[in-house]
């Protein structure tokens, strides 16, 4: 089996598939410098787009692959679906649920990442970033607001009067992000639509302290079949050994 990581649900299902003893590669794209060790032997980097995926499903003879990549992840999820396909592989996504707003969310919605900088008010904000670090140009490019960055790696610095960088890899607790929210006095919050448990404490957190949000919803990604918990997984897999 091949494991298309880099979640916190592809680690949850690396752990039962090497407690379970199944023959299983995960796979890193090689984003972060360090990222977090998994229990089964690992690869780092691109395959080389979709042809490069499909030489691979073939050399190393895999039999079934199970997408468990990040929902914003919309390169590597369409590449697993035009690969296995043409290889002849089964192919299953495990992803997780939106985030669907609660009472007291103060949420827009935003088609894209250019939707969401419209979104942010002329006047000037303090706006917590938590997009990662691709995609910072464009918020950056409106002066008037102070941005709090939380990047993996340190590949950028902010002038004081610009903002300041926070180093943290997640998942993340409500207490850290909500005393992270209340000693910046962040306005306003800018999230991809994740889902999962990793992310969502920075929403909570905004919950309570009646911040709004800017909400930038998930990219398309080409029709597999999708399941949304690792026991799903397993037990398709036990079925006959296929899904
Ligand atoms: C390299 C592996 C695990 C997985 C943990 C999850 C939770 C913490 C929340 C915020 C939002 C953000 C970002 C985020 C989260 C989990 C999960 C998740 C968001 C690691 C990891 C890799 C990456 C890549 C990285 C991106 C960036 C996005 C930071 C490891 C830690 C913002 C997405 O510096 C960069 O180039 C970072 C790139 C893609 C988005 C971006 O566009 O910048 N994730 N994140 C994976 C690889 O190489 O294949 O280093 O250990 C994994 C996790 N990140 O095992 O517990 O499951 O979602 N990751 C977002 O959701 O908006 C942080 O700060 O609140
Ligand atoms: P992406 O834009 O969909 O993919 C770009 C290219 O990166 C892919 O075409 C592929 O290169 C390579 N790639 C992506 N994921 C890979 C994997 N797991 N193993 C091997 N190669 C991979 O991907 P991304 O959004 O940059 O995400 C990269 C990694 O970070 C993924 O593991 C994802 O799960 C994780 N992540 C992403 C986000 C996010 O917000 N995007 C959040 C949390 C975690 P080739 O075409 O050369 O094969």
């Amino acid at each position: 089996m091949l494991l298309l990581g880099g979640t916190t649900e592809a680690s949850r299902l690396a752990q039962a598939l090497a407690q379970a003893g199944v023959d299983a590669v995960f796979s890193y794209a090689g984003r972060t410098d360090a990222p977090v060790a998994q229990p089964l032997p690992t690869r780092v980097g691109g395959f080389g787009g979709v042809a490069g995926l499909q030489a691979y499903l073939q050399a190393e003879r895999i039999t079934h692959v199970v997408d468990a990549t990040h929902p914003f992840a919309a390169q590597m999820s369409s590449n697993a679906v035009q690969a296995c396909a043409a290889a002849g592989v089964p192919l299953l996504a495990l992803e997780r649920p939106a985030w669907q707003a609660q009472n007291g969310d103060v949420w827009t919605h935003v088609a894209d990442m250019a939707a969401a900088v419209q979104a942010l008010p002329a006047e000037p904000a303090r706006v917590f970033l938590a997009i990662g670090k691709q995609n910072l140009a464009p918020f950056l490019a409106h002066t008037q607001h102070w941005y709090l960055l939380r990047l993996v790696d340190p590949v950028l610095d902010l002038p004081a009067a610009r903002g300041q960088v926070v180093l943290d890899r997640g998942p993340f607790t409500l207490e850290g992000d909500r005393a992270l929210l209340q000693a910046h006095g962040i306005t306003h919050i800018v999230s991809k639509n994740s889902g999962g448990a990793g992310a969502e404490a920075k929403l909570i957190a905004a919950r309570e302290l009646g911040l709004p949000v800017i909400l930038i919803d998930r990219p398309h990604i080409p029709a597999r079949t999708v399941v949304h918990s690792v026991n799903e997984v397993l037990r398709r897999l036990d079925c006959a050994g296929s899904y």
